[in-house]
């Protein structure tokens, strides 16, 4: 069976998107898998975390994994900062990776923006430390969407240089997992940018947390024009808002574009708006609900995360301790 491993940054409460984009897949992917699913707060910190909210983030993002279907037990689901093997590779890899590898990575440069000079190293060495969390546990398959793609190359590159520079075939090659058509999610105040947790607006996005009233708020002010819904998906072309919409609809329905213009089309927003506000709420609803739940004890939670960290950290350990002995570090 394969290894995988997933993550997703407790830089806020999850999204749409980041049901839409991984979680649901992940889901399905636990059937025929062995997974680890990864709250990766180490990656969070590489911009600005309030602590206190850093640490509810974390929780909140585990009590989501769980109430969107990720199965605790069969699976492994737990935080990366309770696993040391994710730093001791990590900067062994920051000692492999070259300047100029990391040099390339359009994610920083976006991330980065004009402030270049101000952002934090870690930013910088981030995808090092995603190859750490992937070869600390020899996974070979990682689900990434397109934005991921690049760093999943610089994470076989340093692999395979660490083979050649200590003669070793130690970390296997890591091939990307594509699942299906990747349903990208925008903000639904600016369809050309993706819905993010880190957006300063609320407005911008729905949270997995958010409850049906405020679900049907955002989605009526979400931005739109004032055509009327075409019945194909050539009318879509050149507004970024109606086709965010309707893709929501479709990836929600498990229908293509196409599919669901033919029910939609013709329809002004407020209509349509209202059936998706709806939809959403029948979808969201049962998870915002358990994750509710889930939260209200954060002992047993806690315990999941700390039962999930001892596993992960028991495969993890002896890979790491033997790349540091590859390395040439003492074992005494
Ligand atoms: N809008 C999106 N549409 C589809 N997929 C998305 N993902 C995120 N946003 C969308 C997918 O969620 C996974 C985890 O993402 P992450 O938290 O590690 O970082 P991110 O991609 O930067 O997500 P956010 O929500 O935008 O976080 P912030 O605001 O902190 O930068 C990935 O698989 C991603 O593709």
């Amino acid at each position: 069976m394969q290894r995988i491993l997933s993550g997703i940054q407790p830089s806020g409460v999850p999204t749409l998107g980041n049901y839409l984009g991984a979680i649901r897949n992940w889901v399905a992917l636990q059937r025929d898998h062995e997974c680890l699913f990864c709250v990766v707060d180490l990656h969070a910190i590489t911009v600005w975390q309030d602590p206190a909210t850093l640490r509810s983030a974390t929780r909140e993002l585990a009590a989501s994994f769980i109430a969107c279907g990720i199965d605790p037990k069969a699976q492994v689901l737990f935080h990366q900062s309770a696993v040391p093997a994710h730093v001791r590779l990590g900067w062994i890899f920051n000692c492999v990776a070259r300047l100029g590898w990391l040099n390339r990575m359009t994610q920083f440069k976006d991330k980065a923006g004009k402030d270049r000079e101000q952002v934090s190293a870690g930013l910088y060495v981030y995808p090092n430390l995603m190859a750490a969390d992937i070869h600390a546990y020899h996974a070979t398959r990682v689900p990434v969407g397109d934005d991921q793609r690049q760093h999943l190359e610089l994470a076989n590159d340093i692999g395979q240089k660490f083979n050649h520079d200590f003669g070793v075939e130690f970390f296997p090659v890591i091939e990307p997992l594509i699942l299906g058509p990747a349903a990208r999610v925008m903000s639904l105040r600016d369809g050309t940018r993706k819905m993010s947790k880190s957006d300063p607006s609320d407005q911008s996005r729905i949270n997995l947390t958010d409850d049906a009233d405020t679900i049907a708020l955002k989605i009526r002010r979400a931005r739109t024009d004032p055509d009327a819904l075409p019945h194909e998906p050539q009318g879509l072309e050149g507004r970024a808002e109606a086709r965010n919409l309707v893709g929501i609809m479709a990836a929600l329905l498990d229908q293509d574009v196409a599919a669901v213009l033919r029910e939609q089309g013709g329809k002004g927003f407020g209509a349509f708006k209202e059936e998706l506000a709806a939809l959403l709420v029948e979808k969201l609803g049962p998870i915002a609900a358990e994750t509710r739940r889930l939260l209200a004890d954060p002992g047993t939670l806690d315990a999941i995360l700390r039962d999930g960290a001892a596993r992960a950290a028991a495969i993890a350990d002896p890979i790491v301790a033997e790349a540091e002995r590859l390395v040439g570090f003492l074992k005494v």
